[in-house]
């Protein structure tokens, strides 16, 4: 059983405030240097403000870890006609909870972000999309625009909140974009990527809040300064989410290259009687790690070095009281549930998966099971249109490949009887 010592230090940056009374506002904003960051960046030319964010060494933090100066480069030249900053800000992977946290305690931050990115894009008109169903971030987030507007510090520039009607796959960047557009949320083919072809078919950067968020505080030190944070590669720092069966779940800000079990230790560990089954360091759609891998630096490479991906840094941990298979079958149900259909591997496989699944849950699986299992995950891993079919197949195949019995078990035993559900409940 792994033991918790000594907490480390946290770096609060992007959360820093997010204590103080109405957190919020301009005015506590700017108390913590809140749109220093814009001032500079006005002094200098969209190329140059390119040059900080690549020199920063920043990246996309939304999952996939894009260098976002390399993609505000792919914009071709203005050519006069409009072009297009938009944010993602549809936080919805199981287990991510640091974009609407953001919004809520620092929307500014996002707003100056938003700012600087559309000079350096020389664009005059941002979009943020959000999810409609957390309509207190659009609230305020209205109310940070509708502040930074009557400070005269948009500059010309409009910025549109945009609340969608809650779907996953509007996560997924081209099918958010058909959504603003009016359509249906579906994943279009890439390239062209939106920075060719983008909103209304013009150039359009589309990034996380968390990496617009984080634009300012860039400006506001230095490009050195922020890369003196992380890895090598992973520069910087990321609020990491932490939920599940640990003392104090909530929001960790720190570098890349931090620990869990560090980040355990600043939550207080597991839940007092209880030890670590297994966690997931990118949501439900990364494989999942167990004690083996509580010292892999958190950093987009080493996660992957480890077989696993770090994604959106949400991590979720569950104790020995938790069933594999069941919370595997609920990934798989949110999955299939969100699938758009467009593509069959993912429409139907998803689908497919789901119903083996609950009859291993209810311990009524058929011999041949497990391997099917593996089998159709395998048939959409690699086949579906994007990503979302990947991510249904991940949690198959890795809960699969560390824990089997309890699958094999499915065959003859209820999920319920091996884990009562009175055990698992969160306290
Ligand atoms: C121009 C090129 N642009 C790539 C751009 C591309 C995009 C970015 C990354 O998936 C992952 C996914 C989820 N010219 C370009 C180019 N780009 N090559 O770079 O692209 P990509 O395709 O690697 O990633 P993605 O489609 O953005 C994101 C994982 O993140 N994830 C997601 C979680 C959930 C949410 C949510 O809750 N809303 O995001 C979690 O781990 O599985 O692998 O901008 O255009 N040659
Ligand atoms: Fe739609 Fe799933 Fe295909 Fe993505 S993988 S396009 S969500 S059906």
């Amino acid at each position: 059983m792994t033991t918790y010592s000594a907490p480390s230090t946290l770096t609060p940056i992007l959360t820093r405030g997010w204590g103080e009374d109405r957190s919020w506002t301009l005015e506590s904003y700017r108390s913590r240097g809140g749109y220093e960051g814009l001032a500079r960046a006005n002094t200098m030319t969209a190329a140059e403000i390119i040059d900080v964010v690549k020199a920063a060494g920043l990246r996309g933090r939304g999952g996939a870890g894009f260098p976002t100066g390399l993609k505000w480069s792919f914009l071709p030249p203005d050519d006069g006609l409009p072009r297009y900053l938009v944010v993602n800000s549809d936080e919805s992977e199981p287990g991510a909870c640091k974009d609407v946290p953001l919004l809520m305690a620092n929307p500014h931050a996002l707003v100056e972000g938003v700012i600087i990115g559309s000079r350096a894009l020389n664009c005059h008109h941002a979009f943020v999309y959000l999810r409609g169903e957390v309509p207190h971030a659009y609230r305020r987030l209205l109310s940070a625009i509708k502040e930074a507007e009557d400070a005269g510090l948009l500059g010309g520039l409009r910025i549109t909140a945009h609340a969608g009607a809650g779907a996953y796959i509007c996560g997924e960047e081209t099918a958010l974009l058909d959504s603003l557009e009016g359509h249906r949320g579906h994943p279009r083919l890439k390239p062209p990527f939106p920075a060719a072809e983008g909103l209304y078919a013009r150039p359009t950067a589309v990034n996380n809040v968390e990496t617009i968020s984080q634009v300012p505080e860039i400006f506001r030190e230095s490009a050195e300064w922020y890369a003196s944070m992380g890895t090598e590669k992973s520069k910087g720092h990321g609020i990491f989410s932490l939920s599940g069966h640990v003392a104090h779940p909530g929001q960790f800000e720190a570098p890349f290259g931090i620990t869990m079990r560090e980040i355990l230790d600043m939550a207080g560990g597991i839940r007092p009687g209880h030890h670590l089954k297994f966690w997931t360091p990118g949501g439900s759609s990364s494989p999942i790690f167990t004690e083996a891998e509580l010292d892999v630096p958190l950093d987009y490479e080493s996660v992957v070095g480890a077989g696993s991906m770090l994604g959106t840094r949400s991590l979720q941990v569950f104790d020995e009281t938790t069933s594999v298979v069941r919370v595997v079958t609920r990934w798989v149900e949110f999955y299939q549930h969100e699938s758009c259909g467009k593509c069959t591997p993912c429409r139907e496989g998803t689908y497919w998966l789901k119903q083996i699944l609950l009859r291993l849950e209810r311990g009524q699986g058929l011999p041949g099971d497990v391997d099917l299992l593996e089998e159709i995950a395998g048939n959409i891993a690699g086949r579906s249109f994007c990503a979302l079919g990947d991510a249904a197949a991940t949690p198959v195949r890795s809960g699969i490949a560390k824990f089997r019995d309890e699958f094999e078990a499915g065959l003859t035993t209820p999920a319920r009887e091996l884990f009562p559900y009175e055990a698992s409940a969160n306290y």
